[in-house]
């Protein structure tokens, strides 16, 4: 579908005439577009989204949650003079300074400030820089310890429930729409041999040793930007599942996304491993953030939750495979079976080496806690 992104972008406050767009990110559920603005001799530059509001049902609700939350963090970093206060996503507002634009044809529209002289990095080359990217994460959720009330709206419901993924999957594999079940043996019996899995970090939010906190849901590594001459980090982006959540999703996806070298889709399975020096710096980097207030229960599950979401996120994609491809974006036939055996092969491999992450686990708290 071709939008008018021009006709789109002169509802926002832009400064200047807009004289360049084309897409941008490699993100698999919004549609995402650099906007570049001129004013005279100054250049300012944008990003601009479709909201996929199948997916974030209540876009406006969401713009809600992340102006509260963007508003805070800049807040604590200019009360700390942190000179990060200036390079933080920014909502730019409509002429109506509404945070979402809704076009014609029922799409949501939202634009932010784009990070000057930052990058985000799919797959990271050095331990220094998963250590920073995991620093940011757990400052994040420090930085949110204190966020005002109300509550932050659930902009989806039951993301990281992983009962209900589990569940979604075997209603789906029993309708087995598109007959892929056959494509996927392997992987529909791995699942039902890790089910139990499941609910273990939910029994412990029940009997209240694991909290509720305000967690981003979505700390995939290149969700991270990092400053291009000194590589240390700038800002956390992709705010739209920030809610009520479990610090240890956070971990979790963080180990997911930085301990494996390969691509999420990547074919060549030799490649996937979840890496153990990685692991030890992002263990570093989240642990100096958030020890003060990680329960322990929270500590003994850190690597668990490596364990549990990246299960999670086999299941969904193992899900969306045999759905038809509904929910991901795809690029080629069978894109989303391929990203589900990374998942299942970087989980066997977290699973070969549990022992020595927790007793890495245990030797990072002591360093540091
Ligand atoms: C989706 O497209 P992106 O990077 O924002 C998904 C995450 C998954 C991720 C897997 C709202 O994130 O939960 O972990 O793909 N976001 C949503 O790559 O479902
Ligand atoms: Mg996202």
């Amino acid at each position: 579908m071709e939008h008018d992104i021009r006709s789109i972008a002169s509802q926002f406050q832009l400064d200047g005439a807009l004289v360049d767009t084309g897409p941008l990110g490699s993100g698999h559920i919004n549609d995402t577009y650099g906007l570049t603005c001129r004013a005279g001799e100054r250049t300012s530059r944008y990003v601009l989204q479709r909201i996929n509001h199948q997916v974030f049902t209540d876009p406006v609700a969401m713009m809600d949650n992340i102006r509260r939350v963007t508003a805070h963090i800049q807040q604590t970093l200019t009360n700390q003079g942190s000179h990060l206060a200036s390079r933080q996503l920014t909502v730019v507002g409509t002429h109506d300074d509404a945070a979402v634009f809704r076009c014609e044809l029922g799409n949501y529209w939202r634009v932010y400030n784009r990070i000057e002289n930052a990058v985000t990095y799919d797959i990271l080359e050095s331990p220094k820089l998963a250590r920073e990217a995991a620093s940011m994460f757990g400052g994040f959720q420090r930085m949110l310890t204190d966020l005002p009330g109300p509550q932050l709206h659930e902009t989806i419901v039951d993301f990281h429930t992983t009962p209900k993924r589990l569940k979604a999957f075997q209603a789906v594999l029993a309708r087995d729409p598109e007959n892929r079940a056959a494509d996927c043996r392997a992987e529909i019996d791995f699942i039902a041999e890790n089910a139990e899995i499941c609910g273990t970090l939910l029994a412990h939010v029940d009997t209240g040793e694991i909290p509720l906190r305000i967690t981003h849901n979505d700390t995939k590594i290149n969700n991270v930007m990092i400053d291009d001459d000194t590589h240390t980090g700038v800002c956390v982006i992709d705010l739209d599942t920030v809610m009520p959540g479990l610090s240890l999703y956070d971990f979790g996806d963080m180990v997911r996304t930085a301990t494996n070298p390969a691509d999420e889709d990547e074919r060549n399975l030799s490649k996937v491993i979840m890496r153990m020096d990685m692991f030890e710096m992002i263990t570093e980097g989240f642990v100096r953030q958030t020890h003060s207030f990680l329960t322990p229960t929270e500590r003994k599950y850190l690597t668990f939750a490596g364990k549990l979401i990246t299960f999670e996120q086999m299941m969904r994609f193992c899900s969306d495979h045999l759905a038809g491809d509904v929910y991901y974006k795809i690029h080629r036939l069978g894109h989303n079976l391929d990203r589900a055996r990374t998942q299942m092969k970087l989980m066997q491999s977290i699973i070969s080496q549990e022992d020595r992450m927790n007793a890495l686990v245990d030797s990072v708290f002591d360093r540091l806690a």
